[in-house]
């Protein structure tokens, strides 16, 4: 039976109008019903919206030290859990095991490392140019803040901004990716359980389209922060905009590998296989381009095509699975779509490039982990977002060339860069304009203590994650206070003694 999942309003989990539901789905097995959720209706998100505002006052009064308590609480309970999560970020969103629980162990260390952050959330305390006179800045919250999450990364996303966002002392109203509410839900409850107190933290399921837009739009939101898709993201802004509200928008890319002539092959075809393969391709950050020095475009090819025709699709509950189904079948008949565009625009397919069929894969969404060669960067393979398991791989006649290519899209989330010489790096990690860059390794795998984001297309407003310039730029705004003691009235720049 599957489960009947509910929103969280005020501290009480609200039963949905029975008509209106949407189903969680197993990507690997569509029979699989695992929840229904409801499909909120702007009169949820108003009394969310409404319950958030209520218990701003009391939050952000609570000592940000007591505030990072309950994350250190719910940091505890998700490490306890996670076989048991992990599991079901598996079987809800289709990512093998492995990464399944790496999923949790996210959300485990950005729990710990907002935990923190209650006892630093530091400003500057600097002297005053008059006498008797004190200067200091202070973070204070921001308000209710609505956030959007995507699938992809069910538990770690939602992690990375409700912790921060909590830990400020905000409120907050939730809204999980309808492919993925049963992940969410578990992480709400874990939120309930560690000690928040009622309306603290709200949750209405939905789509996009009608719980997503009436949350975004309520006047009752100070702030937006948004991970998904381009077109979502960027409608977002502009309402944002219009509404004089701050917006964060995390939008995906077009992640290139560099492989230089001079790089470990075989290390590169491996990073290129996890960066281009992992999570089905399904990550903002996943390696959809590997820009290829031509000296060794040909042995880096047949070494990557022979690796990826080894992987192992199936079930990610499944031991010995390497590669899992993508997340739903809209998803996998885009994906089947850009692999046609890459035929018809010319590029080579060397590897996979179909719907994956055979016995009980025809009961899911899987796609053959697919390599194109001879790719031309104004191709539209090498430009779009695919987000499934497509690798294009482009030739350069060098390093200048390699970093043009590179930057040469709307996007900038990251990039990486293969090499043994240490002048190349250095080049790279200064030219390559993306948020993220890495030195022999791939274009996956951020760590929570630093900001997470990108340039250009990938997003906008202050970036995701710990670090400084990461997620408490976005969940608090800055105070400054001035004292005088003097007892005397004192002007600044006038009163020079
Ligand atoms: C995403 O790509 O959608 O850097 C998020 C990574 C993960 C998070 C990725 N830590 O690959």
């Amino acid at each position: 039976m599957p489960e009947t999942l509910r929103n969280l309003i005020d501290g009480r989990w609200t039963e949905p109008p029975p008509s209106k539901t949407i189903e969680s789905v197993n990507p690997a097995r569509a029979s699989d019903v695992l929840a229904r959720a409801p499909r909120s209706s702007a009169a949820e998100v108003d009394a969310a919206v409404l319950a958030a505002r209520r218990a701003f006052d009391g939050w952000r009064l609570t000592p940000a030290p007591r505030r990072g308590e309950v994350l250190f609480r719910a940091g505890e309970l998700l490490a306890r859990r996670k076989e048991e999560l992990g599991g079901l970020v598996t079987r809800e969103m289709g990512k093998v095991l492995k990464e399944g629980l790496g999923d949790v162990q996210e959300a485990v260390d950005m729990a710990f490392y907002m935990a923190g952050e209650g006892r630093r959330l530091s400003g500057e305390t600097v002297p005053s140019e008059l006498p008797d006179k004190d200067a200091k800045s202070v973070r204070v919250p921001v308000g209710v803040c609505a956030l959007i999450t995507p699938w992809n990364f069910p538990v770690a996303i939602p992690a990375w901004k409700i912790f921060p966002a909590l830990v400020c002392g905000n409120t907050v109203v939730f809204k999980p990716s309808s492919l993925t509410p049963a992940c969410a839900t578990r992480l709400v409850e874990v939120l309930v359980e560690a000690g928040l107190p009622p309306g603290v933290l709200n949750m209405v399921h939905g789509t996009g389209a009608e719980t997503g837009n009436a949350l975004v739009s309520h006047p009752g939101i100070d702030a937006v922060s948004f991970t998904g898709s381009c077109d979502t993201g960027e409608g977002i802004e502009q309402a944002c905009g219009a509404l004089h509200r701050s917006v964060s928008t995390e939008m995906g890319g077009k992640n290139a590998i560099i492989v230089m002539d001079d790089a470990d092959l075989d290390l590169a075809v491996e990073g290129a296989v996890w960066g281009g393969f992992g999570t089905s391709g399904q990550r903002c950050t996943a390696a959809s381009r590997v820009v290829v020095h031509e000296r060794v475009r040909e042995a880096f090819v047949d070494k990557l095509v022979g690796r990826a025709k080894t992987l192992r699709l199936g079930d990610g509950l499944d031991y010995g699975t390497d590669v899992g189904p993508v997340v739903s079948q809209e998803q996998m008949n885009k994906v089947l779509d850009y692999i046609e565009i890459g035929k018809k625009e010319g590029a080579k397919l060397l590897c996979g490039g179909q719907r994956a069929m055979k016995g009980p894969l025809a009961e899911g969404w899987f796609v053959e982990p697919t390599v194109f060669s001879d790719v031309d960067p104004n191709m539209r393979i090498a430009r779009e977002e695919i987000f499934g398991p497509v690798v294009a791989v482009i030739r350069a006649r060098d390093l200048a060339h390699a970093v043009e290519i590179v930057n040469g899209t709307k996007y900038g989330l990251s990039s990486a860069i293969y090499t043994r010489d240490v002048n190349n790096s250095a080049i790279a990690e200064r030219d390559l304009d993306t948020g993220l860059v890495y030195i022999n390794a791939s274009t996956i795998g951020a760590e929570i203590q630093l900001p997470f984001g990108g340039t250009k297309g990938s997003g906008s407003g202050p970036r995701e994650a710990g670090g400084r310039g990461g997620a408490l730029d976005f969940f608090t705004k800055w105070k400054v206070i001035y004292r005088d003691f003097s007892g005397r009235l004192q002007k600044a720049q006038i009163d020079r003694g």
